[in-house]
């Protein structure tokens, strides 16, 4: 039995004032609904569970893939603020707004490891994948790919030829916003007043490649004020200071029509591509980062609260590897694609 999560149709009851800029501070003022709260957690566990597994198997030439571990709470916390209507576009390490979108994880194993029950039979990889009937139109390998086509995504949700008062959310990292085609990304909704959701997962790493030996600030939100788009910068490892955020930006999105840049700060935990020794990463830094896991931050509130009692969070835990093994031994006895398909499907 595939495990999907539900897809919210309906945004999750939220009150309490968020502050103008959330940089760091906890928002245990928020008051979710337990159910939901729990459930972000379930998100983030069966995010991280499905990329360890799959990292797990990864070698110099099988299967291959970019991770997204340390960073579950920008997938959870911004996409359970989405509706159906909504788009999304992401970029290389894209495990993760899938499953929070609701993708069946085997599915999304089976594509990785190039089967043809995968969401693009087979055809994608990790790297490429789109699904229609979760909204996911793309997911770019190439650096900013994904913040080129965003405006058209959402001029075309503005023209009316989507479901009406969809928006559109671009999930990129730091690096993409170091290149030119952010710049014009940014511009282009703003002055065209499109329904854009940028979602920067600012995670301190571009590859190889530390954050600050390319930018000379630390914040892409200092860069976009100029662009004249609203923006804040939350703690990306607090999924519940991430959703609230996005509530927020969703909701003035829809309300007056014009993009909104959310910039979440995290890091990435494991290496660039699966597998990678990370010979390159200060130890210090990665262990003060994971002091501030996404999942661990969650699991210690939830469980001070009394809202999870430690046998709830065991059971969520078992579930979580049970659908991970199940999603793992569906993509394996997946058949290969037929060669005969090597040319359907794509175009050049
Ligand atoms: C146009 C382009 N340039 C370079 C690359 C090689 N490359 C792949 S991922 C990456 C780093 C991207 O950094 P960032 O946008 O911060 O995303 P992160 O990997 O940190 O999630 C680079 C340079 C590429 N795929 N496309």
């Amino acid at each position: 039995m595939p495990h999907t999560l539900a897809l919210p149709k309906v945004l999750a009851p939220i009150n309490g004032p968020i502050e103008a800029d959330s940089r760091s501070e906890p928002t245990m003022s928020l008051s979710l609904d337990p159910t939901f709260r729990i459930s972000l957690l379930e998100t983030m566990m069966l995010i991280r569970a499905h990329e360890e597994r799959l990292a797990s198997l990864a070698t110099p030439t099988s299967p291959g893939t970019c991770t997204a571990v340390g960073q579950e709470a920008a997938a959870a916390g911004v996409v359970r603020a989405l509706q159906t209507r909504d788009r999304i576009l992401t970029n290389h390490r894209s495990a993760g707004h899938l499953i929070a979108r609701g993708a069946d994880p085997g599915r999304v194993m089976a594509e990785v490891m190039g089967r043809s029950d995968g969401y693009c039979k087979g055809k994608s990889g990790s790297l490429h994948v789109s699904a229609r009937e979760l909204g996911v139109v793309l997911t770019s390998t190439i650096v900013g790919g994904e913040l080129s086509l965003a405006p058209g995504v959402a001029l075309a949700q503005k023209m009316g030829q989507q479901e009406s008062g969809g928006i559109t959310t671009v999930f990129f990292g730091d690096g993409a916003a170091c290149e030119g085609i952010f710049h014009e990304s940014v511009n282009l909704s703003v002055t065209w007043q499109l329904p854009v959701l940028y979602v920067c997962e600012n995670n301190q790493w571009q590859a190889y490649v530390r954050r600050d030996e390319t930018m000379p600030i630390e914040h892409v939100a200092d860069w976009v004020r100029g662009h004249g788009i609203a923006s804040r910068t939350v703690d990306g490892n607090d999924v519940e200071a991430v959703h609230a955020a996005a509530v927020e930006a969703v909701a003035a999105i829809r309300s007056n029509g014009k993009p909104y840049f959310l910039e979440l700060t995290t890091y990435r935990q494991r290496g660039h591509f699966e597998p990678d020794d990370q010979a390159y990463v200060d130890k210090a830094e990665l262990a003060s980062w994971k002091a501030h896991d996404p999942i661990a931050l969650l699991t210690e509130r939830l469980t001070q609260a009394g809202v999870i009692a430690q046998g709830e969070l065991a059971h969520l835990r078992q579930r979580v590897n049970a659908t991970v093994d199940a999603a793992l031994a569906f993509a394996q006895n997946s058949p290969w694609p037929d060669p005969r398909e090597l040319t359907t499907d794509v175009y050049a």
